[in-house]
């Protein structure tokens, strides 16, 4: 009993139609659903935003979206407002079969810093929980899916290693936002720390 399913952001605002949309983001929905009966254990995040959240380029006077700024803990990409706490658009896209979850994980609720990763802010240092929640279960062997493959879904990955988890992409039930050449940044970052392609 040590395998863990974590299902990345399956949320209305990283569909098509939605705020921050990842381009077929909801074909990979279906297979995510089909994978859940093979593994032990199944977690769920969801990016969960504070409307005056740091992240977002309209609370940035004059910034772009999708532009860069130095934030205390490092540069951040400002998002179209997406995923705020409460509303429609954070929900999870209503075919993903969210009651088989055992756990789900909010991230991103604190205004001033971002959180890509399941396991910790963007500071990389203030956890979400989620690593001791694996541990006390047993949960060893972590495979990774959702949205998006160059954020959260990498970022999540990597820190997994970090922890000592054995951690896998399965790249087709992901989907990049590609900003900047991000996709591929993204792989060869996770196939640095470790991570195994699947
Ligand atoms: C994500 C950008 C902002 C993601 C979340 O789920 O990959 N990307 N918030
Ligand atoms: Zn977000």
């Amino acid at each position: 009993m040590t395998k863990a399913l974590i299902v990345i952001d399956i949320q209305l605002d990283f569909c098509p139609g939605g705020r921050l949309a990842v381009a077929g983001g909801d074909e990979i929905i279906a297979p995510i659903n089909d994978l859940m009966a093979d593994f032990d254990a199944v977690v769920l995040t969801q990016d969960w935003h504070p409307r005056d959240h740091t992240s977002f380029a309209d609370n940035h006077p004059g910034a772009a979206a999708f532009s860069v700024i130095d934030m205390p803990y490092g540069p951040q990409v400002l998002w179209p407002a997406h995923c705020v706490i409460g509303s429609e658009g954070a929900g999870f896209h209503p075919t993903l079969a969210a009651d088989c979850a055992d756990l789900v994980i909010r991230k991103g609720f604190r205004p001033q810093i971002d959180s890509y990763s399941a396991f910790f802010e963007n500071d990389r240092r203030t956890p979400t929980g989620l690593a001791g929640y694996l541990r006390e279960r047993g949960l060893t062997d972590l495979s990774f899916v959702g949205l998006a493959y160059d954020f959260c879904v990498a970022w999540s990955a990597i820190d997994a290693v970090k922890l000592g988890f054995r951690a896998t992409v399965i790249e087709g039930a992901t989907r990049a936002i590609d900003l900047n050449g991000s996709r591929e940044a993204a792989r060869e970052d996770m196939r640095k720390a470790g991570v195994t392609p699947a």
